[in-house]
């Protein structure tokens, strides 16, 4: 039986984004929810909120001492059914600001107090009625911008991961278990340890985890999106690239060389994979001041970014200046990209292919070719469309306690010998103590504010 913990405050915050839409909501959470929201509100048939049941809602008017100030919605939830496992009330009013704001001051003077980020989360983590690592997927899923981002969070919400560890978790209480059995009952009658057979059980083991870690870098990708950088010699049709991929005319374009002079960013979707894109200036020799800037921007853009498209025109001759541009970066992440593939090919495939980067041919004017660009990129990262179906972990914190288990996992697969084996099995039981970190059973309360913290008031 879970048991729940009395929290003296009555907490009250705004739980809907602070601007205008159809309603508003004001969150109530603690023992003098009911009675808070009864001193402020009064239902039109007349019924105390004493009197309504859990998941029930009640018409009225909410008040400033007599005067009425908007007509709502209140929704009631009884403890322990409800998000904190207390009561809570929850005001609908009209969606405008200031007035929700007015109800919110209501409910403080009336004896509630102002909700620090993520507190009603942390009440309902250490009411037990949700596991850490579903709370840090409520704020990745809250803070995901992209659908693929989205996706992984909730599979974490719907504690996919959770059972993943819970996997690996009986892994080890099935290896210490055999080792605590010899160590435990040395003269009884137990075979001798088969270390060959357990030192596979440890690598199997580590190989889940591995598995897990390796998804991380893929989170990261669909998290933040896959910093590019579209770059190349002016007039090659980096813009018009920009603007394909982008579905809209974010960047001028002209026939004119030296079009772009600043960079430009852009957020995108490509099938399954998110890129920050920047195009940039076109990249030559000049004298013009604010060219010369824009130019050594794009150098710099390049550099940091995690993958190049540097286009060229295929219908021209390959010039001096891309062949030093070709020079100046990492093989592994650029990806040439012929534009122009709609007019007459002049340039020499040949001596491209001499850098051995991968190429791709486009017309960014048709749009021919962009699935094959798509694919390039996808190579190019190392990502594949599959990649979103299986689990992925995109919290940082849950990458920390992996990387901790499998160190001690190594660890204790090489210490591992016949006799004696209480290293192990100390080993062991470490690392089924940190993956208990997961869930939060065993965690401190330093630990579970910070994490709590980095959440949005009124969740
Ligand atoms: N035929 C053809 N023309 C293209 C293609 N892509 C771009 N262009 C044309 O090439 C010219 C330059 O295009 P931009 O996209 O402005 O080129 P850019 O690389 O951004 O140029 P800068 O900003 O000056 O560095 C424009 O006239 C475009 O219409 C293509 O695939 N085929
Ligand atoms: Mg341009």
């Amino acid at each position: 039986m879970q048991s729940y913990k009395k929290f003296e405050d009555t907490i009250a915050a705004i739980s809907t984004p602070i601007g205008i839409g159809s309603i508003s909501a004001v969150r109530i959470s603690g023992e003098k929810a009911i009675k808070i929201t009864e001193r402020i509100f009064k239902a039109r048939d007349g019924t105390s909120l004493y009197d309504v049941k859990g998941y029930h809602a009640k018409l009225g008017r909410v008040f400033d001492g007599k005067k009425p100030i908007d007509e709502a919605v209140v929704l009631i939830f009884k403890a322990p059914k409800s998000y904190t496992g207390e009561d809570i009330a929850e005001i609908f009013c009209h969606g405008n600001v200031f007035l929700i704001k007015q109800v919110l001051r209501l409910a403080i003077n009336n004896g509630a107090r102002l909700a620090n980020p993520g507190e009603f989360t942390k009440r309902a983590f250490l009411n037990g009625k949700i596991s850490l690592e579903k709370a840090e997927a409520i704020t990745d899923l809250i803070s995901s911008n992209y659908k693929t981002a989205l996706d992984a969070s909730f599979s974490v919400f719907e504690g996919k991961l959770g059972e993943k560890i819970k996997e690996i978790k009986e892994k080890f209480i099935d290896i210490l278990s055999e080792l605590n059995a010899r160590i435990d009952y040395p003269d009884e009658d137990i075979s001798d340890l088969d270390v060959v057979n357990m030192k596979n059980k440890i690598k199997l083991a580590n190989s889940e985890i591995l598995k897990l870690i390796n998804s991380y870098s893929k989170g990261q990708v669909i998290k933040n999106g896959v910093k590019t950088a579209i770059i190349g010699p002016p007039n090659t049709g980096k813009s018009t690239l920009m603007n394909l991929l982008s579905g809209y005319q974010r960047a001028i374009v002209s026939d004119i060389p030296g079009t772009t002079r600043d960079t430009i960013n852009e957020s995108i979707v490509l099938g399954d994979l998110n890129l920050v894109l920047t195009d940039t200036a076109g990249i030559r020799e000049t004298n013009e001041k604010i060219e010369k800037i824009g130019i050594s921007r794009a150098i710099d853009m390049a550099k940091t970014s995690e993958i190049i498209l540097l286009v060229l025109d295929s219908s021209k001759e390959i010039s001096k200046e891309e062949i030093e541009l070709l020079n100046l970066f990492k093989k592994d992440k650029v990806l040439i990209i012929l534009n122009k593939s709609d007019l007459k090919e002049t340039i020499c495939i040949d001596e491209i292919k001499k850098y051995s980067y991968e190429i791709v041919k486009i017309s960014a004017k048709t749009g021919s070719g962009i699935e094959n660009l798509k694919e390039k990129i996808y190579k190019l990262v190392g990502f594949a469309p599959s990649d979103t179906e299986s689990l992925i972990m995109i919290n940082e914190r849950h990458l920390d306690i992996l990387n901790r288990s499998l160190k001690l996992s190594d660890d204790a697969e090489k210490l591992l010998k016949n006799e004696p084996l209480d290293m192990t099995s100390e080993i062991i039981t470490n690392i089924l103590e940190i993956l208990t970190e997961f869930t939060g059973e065993n965690i401190n309360e330093e630990v579970v504010n910070m994490i709590f913290s980095k959440f949005c008031v009124g969740k």
